[in-house]
């Protein structure tokens, strides 16, 4: 279980509105990824501003804080065998019209601006790393034994 790695998640603010952080969660459980720290809050447009800061000379980037500031969040870190690229692959294509059916965007979304949930690249090596550090204390993620591990991992 070597490869097993922490991938940053978060439930934007229209899936909080619209009761969708139950689902998001499910899907990710249900995958056998291991929840390992969660919280629900209104982020600060500096954390925003910090999370988003690669797109700062975009168009679209004051658009962006202003919409992730806009009522709670569920930023969350998940840990499983490549968690990461998995995790991108279960949300889909950036924008909700090029995502595949089965997917989170793909069942849930229809807008680029309105794309439900948030995940770490797993093309950029070091964005879980620096999103974790951005969203949580290391005493908000939690250590304990996954106890279907053995069903779920050779
Ligand atoms: P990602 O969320 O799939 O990682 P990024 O390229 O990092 O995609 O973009 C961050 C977020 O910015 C997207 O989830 C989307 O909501 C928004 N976004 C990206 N490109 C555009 C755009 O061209 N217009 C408006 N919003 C955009």
């Amino acid at each position: 279980m070597s490869d097993h790695e922490r991938t940053f998640v978060m439930v934007k603010p229209d899936a909080f509105a619209r009761g969708l952080v139950g689902e998001v969660v499910s899907r990710l459980e249900d995958r056998g990824l291991k929840l390992v720290g969660i919280k629900v809050e209104n982020m600060p447009r500096e954390r925003a501003e910090e999370h988003y800061s690669e797109h700062e000379d975009k168009p679209f980037y004051d658009d962006l804080v202003d919409f992730i500031t806009s009522g709670p969040v569920v930023p969350m870190v998940w840990e499983g065998q490549d968690a990461t690229r998995q995790v991108r692959q279960m949300i889909g294509e950036t924008d909700p019209l090029e995502a595949e059916p089965g997917t989170i965007r793909g069942d849930y979304a229809l807008d680029l601006g309105r794309n439900v949930v948030h995940a770490a690249d797993h093309e950029d090596e070091g964005a879980n790393e620096r999103e974790i550090a951005i969203h949580f204390d290391d005493d908000e993620l939690i250590d304990y034994d996954q106890h279907d591990a053995e069903w779920l991992y050779e």
